[in-house]
Order: structure tokens, then sequence, then C-alpha cells
């Protein structure tokens, strides 16, 4: 109903965040090479596993080198969608589903993507760079909705046995094949590139290993270090070549993590990583996800600011310099002085810096010591159960359809093949 599409734009218009002037366009025809890092979590950062860093590059980037800034209160949003969840976030501005994988159920709606936008308004185009096959998380159907313009799915990299740990291509070989891909794109582009080696069950092979596995004697955790390091290592490497392609210095550079690697099966061996139970409280904070953007022309550094996965499409979409307002987004620039820091998690909790919200409990943010619930927490809880209604309304009523804003076409996913069609 259009009812439902006037209630949920009423409510994403009035809560999108105003530019900073001082960002807004900043990017303008840049390059985005946006890096996945698969199940990379914050508490990595700046870690120490028997006195070695665990992941030596990553932390020279958290501390500001190459000119990144790197947010440290960024957490994940995901839900049951894993992957293909933290997809949906970033490159629509809204909430994967209370259950399952939308890019499952939903991949009949109509989506305005920012892919799509970035083609219809600046002349990007986009691919999505990926050591596993296209259908799995059905991928191949969804990217059509988003306006992806090219998908290098396994059938494009050199799959030997020797190259696949697993769930699929090892991240090396995978960044290496990937340079060419990249430099076959038309500029400017919006390229996703996936990694896949820090993924459950977090196996490597020994002779790749370069830092000792932990010592818990929980295998999961333990091979975790081993697979983040050859992450951290596969990254570098890929820094150096992305330099001597020439593609680095006319590119924003956006480097996430996608959700958690470590569940809370796992609280016994994470108390001994961490020096520290793991409670309802330090289990949200361990939803912390790296973030970290380079912006050609900008100095980097530490951003303490409290932001989620819904927050990054109206930051780039402003980097961009394209206005996100008249987009359905449930995010706010990262750069925005309206920006909201209170960040929902998918089941209904929620993280602001004064407060932590989990299962009607509340904690102060900074001491994990438990609160008295109050009016302020009563509606905020409110305000986030809202949040995530009018996102879910959007999904389950295909509210897009309605959805008409100037200079945005609707997107023909006909217009679109990944390699051999097999159905
Ligand atoms: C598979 C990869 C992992 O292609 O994206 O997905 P996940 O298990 O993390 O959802
Ligand atoms: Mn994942």
């Amino acid at each position: 109903k259009t009812d439902d599409h006037t209630e949920v734009l009423n409510y994403t218009r009035a809560h999108s965040a105003k530019p900073n002037p001082a960002y807004f366009g900043a990017a303008q025809g840049k390059n985005i090479i946006k890096i996945h890092l698969e199940s990379f979590q914050s508490f990595l950062i700046d870690y120490q596993l028997n006195g070695e860093e665990v992941t030596p590059f990553l932390n020279k980037l958290a501390h500001g080198q190459e000119d990144i800034i790197y947010f440290d209160n960024f957490f994940h949003q995901t839900g049951q969608g894993k992957t293909a969840d933290a997809e949906l976030i970033l490159d629509n501005g809204f909430f994967g589903l209370p259950e399952g994988s939308a890019f499952v159920t939903k991949a009949d709606n109509t989506y305005q993507a920012l892919p799509a936008i970035l083609n219809q308004k600046q002349n990007y185009t986009s691919a999505v760079m990926h050591g596993d096959y296209k259908s799995f998380w059905n991928r191949d159907q969804i990217y059509k909705k988003f306006g992806i313009d090219q998908f290098f799915d396994a059938s494009s990299y050199t799959m030997t046995e020797d190259n696949l740990v697993n769930l699929g291509l090892k991240d090396k070989p995978f960044f290496q094949e990937s340079i060419p891909m990249l430099q076959s794109l038309k500029q400017p582009f919006y390229a996703h590139l996936m990694t896949l080696t820090n993924h459950y069950p977090f196996i490597l092979d020994p002779d790749e290993a370069t830092i000792a596995k932990g010592t818990t004697g929980d295998k999961t955790v333990d091979g975790y270090f081993q697979t983040a390091r050859y992450l951290d290592e596969a990254l570098e490497q890929f820094f150096t070549d992305l330099k001597n392609a020439g593609l680095y210095e006319n590119s924003v550079i956006m480097i996430y993590g996608d959700h958690n690697g470590i569940s809370e099966n796992h609280n016994r061996a994470m108390k001994e990583v961490l020096g520290k139970d793991i409670d309802e409280y330090q289990n949200a904070m361990n939803q912390r996800v790296p973030f970290m953007l380079h912006i050609p022309g900008k100095n980097g550094g530490v951003n303490h600011t409290f932001a989620g996965e819904t927050d990054v499409m109206p930051t780039l979409l402003h980097l961009i310099g394209i206005d996100s307002k008249e987009f359905v987004l449930f995010g706010t620039d990262l750069f925005s002085e309206d920006h909201d820091s209170t960040v929902a998690f998918r089941d209904g909790s929620y993280v602001n810096p004064e407060y932590t919200f989990v299962n009607n409990s509340v904690y102060d943010t900074n001491s994990g010591e438990q609160l008295e619930l109050n009016e302020e927490t009563d509606s905020l809880k409110t305000k986030v159960n809202n949040h995530l209604a009018l996102s879910d309304s959007v999904l389950y009523k295909d509210l897009l359809r309605f959805h008409k804003t100037p200079d945005f076409m609707p997107v023909d996913p006909s217009q679109y093949q990944y390699g051999m069609e097999t159905e």
C-alpha cells in the first residue's frame, strides 16, 4: 500500500542527517574499492597473542597509516543472513530480516541499491569479486536487482585444490587475480572484493601459517588467529599491488568486517582470550567490527563515533556528492553533525555511547556496570523497535515499488547477466 510507503518515507526523511559540507562530494568521481574482511572482529586490532601482533598491517591502518580513518565503535547489524545481510545492508541502507536471508527470500522485490544509484547519477560501473560460486546466497539473482554490472565469481579464478581452504578460494590468490579484473573496469568504478579464508572452521595449511595458533584448546578460536593473520598479509600485498597498478591514488578504499566470527558458543575460550567474563554486555561489545575509510585528500586517524552498517550507504552517497535523503535509508552519514549514534542490533538490542541494552537489561557502555532501566532507555527501546519494524516493512511489503525519485529509473534485471546462465 502507498500509505505504508508514506509512513516509512516520513520516518526516514525526518531521521536522515544532513551532509557535512567538508565531506559532501569529497570523493566525487573517485573509484570505490570496498574490501570485505570475512568474520573479522575488532578485538583482533592491536591484540597480542603470546606477545605478537596478530594483524600488524591492519593495526598500522587503524593507527592512521595510509591516511585511513578507523572507526573503532562500529558494530555489525546482521542476522541469520550473515554475509548476505552485511551486503544487503551496506548496499541498500536497511536491515536484513529477523529470520532467514532476504537475499534468498526477497529476490523478487524492487531495490534502489547503491550500484544502480552510482551508475545512474554519477556514471559509475560496478563489480563484485568473490572466490565462491555465483549462486551461493542467491547472489546471481539479487545482484541483478542491485544493478551490479559484473560478477567475477569462482569461475573467474584459479580454483585448484591448492588454492582452496574453508569456504573457497584463499585470499592471497584471490586478491592477486583480482588486480587485472579491476584494471579491466571502466572508471569510475565501485568494486566489492569479498574475502573468504577467515571463515569458520578457520583452517589454514601449516606451511602458510606465520603465527602460532591460540592456546585455549577451542579449535575454532585457536585457528581464528592464524586465518586472521593470513588475511592481514593478503591485504598488505593487495595495497602494494593496487599502488603498482595505478589504482590506489584515485580511489576511496573502504574496509569492513561483515559480522562476528566467534559466536557465544565459544565464551569459555573467549574469556581466556580477552581476560574477562563474556556476559551479555561483553558479548554486545564483541559485535564491533572494523570500518575503515581512505578518502583521497583527507587525513586519517581514529574516529570514535558509534555507528553500524546501515550508516555506510548514506556516508558513501554523500562522499560521492549524492543527496541521501531522497532514498529510503535507515542509517545516517558518519561525518554528519546530526549522525544518530544509537546502533540498533537485529534483535532489538542497542548500543550508544551511554547505554548498552540487551535482553531488557541496561549497562553503562563505558564501564559495563548494570544500570536501572529509565525513561531514556525505555524510549530508546521503543525507538529502536519502531526503526526495525519500519525497515522490515520495506522488505515485507516491497515498498520500493512505490518509491519514485528524480533521476532514478527502476532497475531492469534482464539487462544483467553473469557468465553462463544455468537456470
Ligand atoms: C560465502 C561467503 C560466506 O560465499 O560469503 O558467507 P557466510 O557464511 O559468512 O554468510
Ligand atoms: Mn560472512
